[in-house]
């Protein structure tokens, strides 16, 4: 069982002004956070962050919103990460998301659904080597 996973507070949210209420939705469900940045993604690292969904129909419009604005990354600890924070998020799409999950609360739509969440643990570490270096998570050890 992997105890890390990656997260992205997404432009929406962060344009919004939920940034800081979504900080603390994940303090509350006890993860600890290894490391967080606020940045802005060029076309070209939203484009290989979303790689796998290159023949997606919706690739292009999701690059674009992904680069649209600052976002928040964030590298995370918990026992089973992974799925305690699919579980913390809720669906992908709002509409279908749980009550009290941070989709169903501060997203706007299926694309603009307020934050992201790694779906294994191989995806996971990736993702947080795609953002983080080695000596930024051993930092905050
Ligand atoms: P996930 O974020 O819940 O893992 P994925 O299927 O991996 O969902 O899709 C990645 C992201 O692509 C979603 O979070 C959302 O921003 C966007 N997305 C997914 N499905 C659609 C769609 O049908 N239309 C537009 N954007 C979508
Ligand atoms: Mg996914």
């Amino acid at each position: 069982m992997n105890n890390r996973t990656f997260a992205i507070i997404k432009p929406d949210a962060v344009k919004n002004g939920n940034t800081g209420k979504i900080y603390d939705r994940i303090l509350k469900a006890d993860f600890k956070i290894l490391c967080a940045k606020l940045l802005r993604m060029t076309v070209g690292q939203a484009e290989g962050f979303y790689a796998i969904h290159k023949e997606r129909p919706f690739f292009n419009e999701l690059t674009e919103f992904m680069s649209s604005g600052a976002c928040m990354v964030l590298a995370l600890e918990k026992d089973d990460a992974v799925n305690e924070w699919r579980k913390t998020i809720g669906a992908t799409n709002p509409d279908d998301a749980d009550l009290g999950t941070i989709r169903k609360d501060f997203a706007t739509n299926v694309q603009e659904n307020a934050v992201h969440g790694s779906d294994s643990n191989e995806n996971a570490e990736k993702e947080i080597g795609f953002f983080f270096s080695q000596s930024e998570l051993i930092a905050n050890k």
